[in-house]
């Protein structure tokens, strides 16, 4: 793991010294690309891999736009805002940030805005005054309801759940639970409890050793959901190798080229996801929508996202992508290829 970590810090120093080699006034002028970096929470994960791929494709049909991935070793605020930091002294045109604390990042943030960068998030939002729009990939309150129905067909409507997910400070991860807690007290939920909710940091090895914990805090466990593509990985491993099959269900957020696997011999019976490839490519076009002047970021103008249609900017600067797929062993194989 220390070896991943390290090697995670060297890709994303070598990125920053990429930047800082390059073009460092006013990038767009010498090349005529404007810069566009897509900070994400932390390097090693494939879901923002496929953001990468969705980004790229972008860049290349707009093709004034250079994007660059980057990302702290591990998923902090304080990993971010030293990157933050730094591109500001670059001067980027453009930072799409999936942000690791809705708060902790805005003073960093409102910095970078004021030197003239624009900065979206997209993902896991910042707070409406440290960026222009927030990209949401679905309605936080449609993710969070459906991953407790989601459990609970697997479940039969019963017994006891834990929730695995990402860092305590996750925006998008929190926005999802607050309504998972929401749904539950509908009646038909009535024998079906949340009974906590552990923090595996986006980590495979502390996200397996939470829902290890889980099982034993809980030996009457029926079922986990994992908001998370790397916390339901990583609970997948651990039910295969507690033989807990068919005792603890699993549903979450996974990468069907992640969690085939575990689908289709029945450690997970279903779960969601959308597009990352698409939430990559849409922050993209918003950034240099952005850049370009073509919109403002204002409520009631119109996003061109490119072959993902018009995307309306709502109160707050705040766009929704769709909805998210629903996998199971029917279709799982049909996706896997993709993200
Ligand atoms: C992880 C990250 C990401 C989230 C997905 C579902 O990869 O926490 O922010 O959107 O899971």
């Amino acid at each position: 793991m220390k070896k991943t970590l390290s090697i995670a810090l060297v890709l994303s120093l070598i990125a920053v010294t990429a930047f800082a080699n390059g073009n460092s006034d006013s990038a767009a002028a010498d090349d005529g690309q404007y810069k566009m970096v897509l900070l994400v929470k932390s390097l090693g994960n494939g879901f923002f891999e496929a953001c990468d791929d969705g980004a790229q494709e972008a860049a290349a049909e707009l093709g004034n736009m250079e994007v660059v991935y980057m990302g702290p070793s591990q998923s902090t605020a304080e990993g971010q805002i030293e990157i933050i930091e730094t591109l500001i002294a670059q001067k980027v045109d453009a930072i799409a940030i999936s942000a690791n604390d809705r708060d902790a990042l805005v003073p960093v943030t409102k910095k970078a805005m004021a030197a003239g960068i624009k900065v979206i998030s997209w993902d896991s939002g910042i707070a409406p005054g440290g960026r222009i729009i927030d990209l949401a990939p679905s309605n936080e309150e449609f993710i969070g309801r459906q991953q407790v129905q989601l459990i609970a067909e697997l479940t039969d409507y019963k017994g006891q759940i834990g929730i695995v997910s990402a860092t305590s400070q996750a925006t998008n991860q929190n926005a999802w639970i607050k309504w998972m807690y929401e749904e539950v007290k509908k009646p038909e939920y009535a024998d079906m409890e949340i009974v906590e909710v552990v923090y595996g940091d986006d980590a495979s090895d502390k996200s397996y050793r939470e829902t290890v914990g889980l099982f034993s805090k809980y030996p009457e466990l029926t079922g986990i959901i994992s908001p998370t593509t790397i916390g339901v990985l990583a609970a997948a491993k651990a039910i295969e190798d507690e033989g807990l099959q068919g005792k603890v269900e699993l549903t979450g957020l996974g990468l069907p080229s992640e969690m085939q696997r575990y689908i289709e011999n029945g450690t997970c019976g279903q779960m969601a996801l959308w597009n990352p490839v698409d939430l990559g490519y849409t922050a993209t076009y918003i950034s240099e929508a952005l850049i370009t002047g073509k919109i403002e970021g204002v409520e009631g103008e119109v996003i061109d996202a490119g072959r993902m249609g018009d995307i309306p900017v709502g109160a707050e600067g705040f766009a929704v992508m769709g909805a998210p797929f629903v996998f199971d062993a029917s279709n799982v194989a049909d996706f896997a290829s993709i993200f």
